[in-house]
């Protein structure tokens, strides 16, 4: 085995100033400012164990949130907000079950378990969550016959939450996306937020995704493209 003075060594001097220091210090920690904020994603009971619609590993993000919050000024909090009879509910589609698809007016939509009713247990946010300065909680899915992964734009494409125009007009350039599920709800608003002209960061292991059909890879890659950054909550400076 090389020890670090013989690797050194042997990469030589132009090889070393070729690598640093993207290579061999570590990226310095990202610190949150008055222009960052945190989206919590749709930490609710439907989404955690027992929950209708439970997200495997769901409750892990939930201390990972926690932590990474007390660095910022800035969180705002969604809730999926659903009306009974949900258009997105497999329940209201007669011979479909849940995790199938269907074409709406919008597109195609997957089907789900009846999941965040209008005040439900279910849809209540984690009672774990603590993050006493969240500013705003947006709701959103609660048109019956449209659905809203994005807390930006609903799915079909055109009816805003009103989320942009809060967030430009307090002056914040930064979000960060944290929540469930990865490969829904966390990855339409991180491309909606990238739309609406953000800087967009995703903080992986603060959130777990569903995994239907391709979902989460198909969602990396299409985050990757859109120039979100994928990072992990030790990227953030501590508070
Ligand atoms: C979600 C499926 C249906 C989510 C919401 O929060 O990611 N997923 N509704
Ligand atoms: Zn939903």
């Amino acid at each position: 085995m090389l020890n670090r003075r013989q690797i050194l060594a042997a990469l030589g001097t132009t090889a070393l100033a070729t690598l640093a220091p993207s290579a061999l210090l570590a990226a310095a920690p990202i610190k949150p400012d008055d222009a960052s904020a945190l989206l919590v994603i749709d930490v609710q009971n439907c989404f955690l164990p027992g929950g209708s619609l439970a997200v495997k590993e769901g409750e892990q993000v939930v201390p990972v949130i926690n932590r990474i919050a007390k660095a910022f000024s800035n969180v705002v909090m969604t809730q999926d907000w659903h009306t009974p009879g949900h258009v997105s509910f497999a329940s209201v589609h007669s011979g479909k079950k849940p995790f199938e698809t269907i074409d709406l007016p919008y597109g195609k939509q997957v089907l789900w378990p009846d999941h965040c009713v209008q005040g439900t247990d279910g849809a209540s946010l984690s009672k774990d969550l603590s993050i006493p300065q969240a500013e705003l909680i947006i709701r959103k899915g609660f048109h019956k016959d449209v659905d809203s992964y994005s807390a930006f734009l609903e799915a079909d494409g055109k009816t805003s939450t009103g989320l942009a125009a809060y967030l430009k007009s307090r002056q914040i350039k930064r979000v960060f996306v944290a929540g469930l599920a990865t490969d829904f709800c966390v990855a339409w608003t991180a491309l909606d937020a990238r739309k609406a002209g953000f800087e967009v960061y995703v903080v992986e292991d603060a959130c777990r995704g569903i995994d239907t059909q391709g979902s989460l890879a198909k969602a990396w890659a299409d985050m990757a493209k859109a120039g979100v950054k994928r990072i992990q909550s030790a990227d953030i400076a501590s508070a």
